[in-house]
């Protein structure tokens, strides 16, 4: 097994639970502004999130939902630029701050810069969104702590494909061995896991019930010394003591 050299981070849900309360809100916010009526509920974007992507979001729903809908211009276009707007709400939310990092990901980023490990995002989302919540939440200068930032559709195809995170590899010229895996979805760790990366998962509101099989461990949350992540999936006698996800835990996980 080769030794950990970098964390490879999605974002959404794994970062920051940016989904129900962020880019929900946001894609509403761009329905309102363009005159349509449509709501979507917390409950109704739990089923749209079933493909990942803005753009794909809102074509899924026009396909799915909305028998009979037909816009003026052809539905790439049509989605692309109401998807110009919701980025655009989205990025107003984060910039006012309403959208903390997960926790223990502040704790957990710094102690694994200190150990020298290699940082990487590997996202579906539009690269602004990334850039904006770092800066928002860690400062402008964490965006150089990131040696690649993989988002949006630097790749065609997204996730659950594992093109963003082979694209991530290679950019970093390392091989999956050498890196971890951070997801919070099975779109995610479908393509981590196709990656042939080893992946931590931490779960949130809309992804608890999701099948991670083959991710090393599902938790909670990463925990915080003073507030121990619960293990939903994997070896509870080899991680419990842990209590909270550090550098160390992560060279257990990773075997290296
Ligand atoms: C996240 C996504 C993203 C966001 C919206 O998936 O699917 O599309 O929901 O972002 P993952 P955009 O966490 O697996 O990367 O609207 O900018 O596409
Ligand atoms: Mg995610």
């Amino acid at each position: 097994m080769k030794k950990l050299e970098a964390l490879i981070f999605d974002v959404d849900g794994t970062l920051a639970d940016t989904e129900r309360d962020g880019h929900r809100l946001a894609f509403n916010q761009a329905f309102a502004e363009a005159g349509l009526d449509w709501d979507w509920t917390v409950d109704l974007y739990g089923e749209l999130l079933q493909v990942t992507g803005g753009k794909e979001r809102i074509r899924l729903f026009v396909e799915k939902f909305l028998e009979g809908f037909e816009p003026d211009e052809d539905i790439i276009e049509f989605a692309a630029r109401l998807h110009k707007r919701k980025t655009h709400f989205y990025l107003e939310l984060l910039q006012s701050g309403a959208i903390p990092l997960r926790p223990g990901v502040e704790r957990l980023i710094n102690e694994a810069r200190e150990a020298g490990l290699r940082l990487a995002i590997a996202t579906t989302t539009t690269p602004a969104n990334v850039t904006y919540l770092l800066s928002a939440t860690l400062g402008e200068e964490s965006l150089d702590w990131f040696e690649v930032i993989a988002a949006g559709d630097i790749v065609p195809a997204k996730k659950p494909a594992p093109d963003i995170y082979d694209w991530a590899l290679e950019q970093m010229d390392l091989r999956p061995q050498a890196c971890l895996a951070f997801e919070d979805s099975l779109n995610g760790v479908k393509s981590s896991l196709g990656a042939g990366l080893k992946t931590l998962i931490t779960v949130n509101g809309y992804t608890k019930d999701d099948d991670f099989s083959g991710a090393e461990l599902v938790l909670d949350q990463y925990g915080e010394p003073d507030k121990p992540f619960t293990i939903l999936e994997g070896d509870a006698n080899r991680y419990a003591d842990y209590g909270h996800v550090n550098v160390a835990m992560l060279k257990d996980l990773h075997g290296g």
